[in-house]
């Protein structure tokens, strides 16, 4: 499975850490980390830079399970910012799930957003062909 991590306010960097400091614990495993990127804000254009990096994780959690689980932690890591593709502390997306397609409420895989952002497609593959 691969995630993506976004923070464009406060301790940017520290908010990435923390996520994955967190993860264990919610039964999720890192097995690879990209480099952290900054990237030009999509979607809403008049907001910070943010840091993104996407992550290969490894977890029992079947998709929904683990959309919670990562809820979770941006709400521990103290996520306020609500506004749609507004400004955030923390965003943990899923972007893909062992090839699955989910369209439910709430939850899109492989992520509505992926081909349109293409930083995170850069770093997806700079993870892959390591
Ligand atoms: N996330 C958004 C909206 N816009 N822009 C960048 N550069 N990076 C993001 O992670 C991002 C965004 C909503 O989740
Ligand atoms: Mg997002
Ligand atoms: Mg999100």
């Amino acid at each position: 499975m691969w995630l993506a991590l976004g923070s464009n306010l406060g301790d940017r960097a520290g908010y990435l850490r923390a996520a994955v400091k967190a993860m264990p614990d919610k039964g999720i495993t890192l097995v690879r980390a990209s480099r952290v990127a900054e990237t030009e804000p999509v979607g809403v254009r008049d907001q910070p830079r943010f840091l993104n990096q996407v992550l290969e994780v490894e977890t029992p959690l079947e998709p929904r399970p683990l959309l919670e689980a990562v809820k979770t932690i941006e709400q521990q890591l103290g996520r306020t910012a609500r506004v749609r593709w507004g400004p955030r502390e923390i965003d943990i997306d899923i972007l893909r799930y062992n090839g699955r397609t989910v369209d439910e409420p709430g939850l899109h895989i492989p992520h509505a957003e992926l081909q349109n952002r293409s930083f995170l497609l850069e770093l997806l593959e700079e993870l892959q062909t390591e």
